[in-house]
């Protein structure tokens, strides 16, 4: 049975991609719904042509998922880029570090895309330098108003899908439509686009680049909340923490207010970034509110 991956789905019609057959209009079988299970753009499928003239199949099975982002909905995510825009709009460090912890909690290699530097000072750029370089994140400075830096980008893209989220504005859509060599995604300044949002529904969508990379462009959001993290492995969604850890006094130190612990003393001598930390902190409160809450109901 030919196999194939979905691109989008709408109203009830999943379109597969297969090497063999093209894009095929699919329906999915019944049984599906009846497991709550919804083939999802990303979704290896098993499929069944019903007229090869019209290129109409069924969707017979979906494999196994390697990851599964809900916002947006995306299976099989390898790779997540989170585009901030040095400059216009400010940018929103709490929403970086926490998309950064929601991608290695669902198994996703996360990428940090700096764009707009054409809009910033080199002073900028250096203190944000400074903050991430010693994470062990990959990080790209970009101007996506100029060709610079886009063969690195494409470089990594291919053989993966790679989701690019972040605060509207900051050139997502820009980005992906320099990357696929047209004018595929809307673009455009903030305010225009809140006008024309209200009348489109949008849904999550692969866009295969020359090279086969699969990208996905999403809408900015407001708000993004730390979900499905637990309070005692959120240090392990911090790589730079990571060959600290097991190294304090105190088993299951929370490297908030304990005494000798290795994580506050490489904040100190500058090892790890003491905004990061801030942010961890932040970020550890926030868990262990919610947790209490848990227990007194
Ligand atoms: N100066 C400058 N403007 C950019 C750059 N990238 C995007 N823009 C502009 O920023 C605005 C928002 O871009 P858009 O791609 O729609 O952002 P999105 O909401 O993240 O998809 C548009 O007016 C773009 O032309 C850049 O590198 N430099
Ligand atoms: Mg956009
Ligand atoms: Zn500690």
């Amino acid at each position: 049975m030919p196999l194939g991956v979905v691109m989008k789905g709408i109203g009830g019609f999943y379109y597969i991609k297969s090497s063999f057959h093209g894009i095929i209009e699919c329906k999915a079988r019944g049984i599906f719904r009846k497991d709550d299970i919804i083939p999802l753009p990303g979704d290896k499928v098993s499929f069944s042509i019903i007229d090869t003239n019209k290129n109409t199949g069924l969707i017979e099975e979906i494999l196994p998922r390697s990851s599964e982002l809900v916002r947006p909905a995306v299976a099989n995510v390898t790779q997540l880029v989170v585009v901030v825009a040095v400059k216009s709009p400010q940018p929103d460090f709490l929403l970086l570090d926490k998309m950064l912890i929601t991608a290695s909690l669902k198994n996703i290699k996360p990428i940090i895309l700096f764009n707009k530097i054409d809009r910033s000072s080199g002073q900028d750029i250096e203190r944000i330098k400074k903050v991430y370089e010693n994470t062990g994140y990959d990080l790209f400075f970009l101007c996506a108003k100029s060709h610079e830096g886009f063969d690195d980008l494409m470089g990594i893209l291919k053989e993966n899908i790679t989701v690019f989220a972040g605060q509207s504005g900051v050139g997502k859509s820009t980005i992906l439509n320099r990357l696929a060599g047209a004018a595929v995604m809307e673009t455009g300044e903030v305010s225009d686009k809140i006008e024309r949002g209200r009348h489109t529904t949008r849904h999550a969508e692969l866009l295969e680049l020359s090279n086969g990379g699969l990208v996905v462009d999403t809408p900015g959001f407001s708000s993004f909340e730390l979900t499905g993290v637990e309070l005692n492995d959120l240090e392990l969604h911090y790589p730079e923490f990571i060959n600290h850890l097991g190294r304090c006094r105190f088993n299951g130190c929370s490297h908030i207010n304990e005494p000798d612990c290795v994580v506050k003393e490489a904040v100190e001598n500058g090892d790890i970034d003491n905004e990061r930390y801030e942010r961890f902190v932040h970020f550890y409160s926030l868990l262990k509110k919610q947790k209490d809450q848990r227990y007194r109901k």
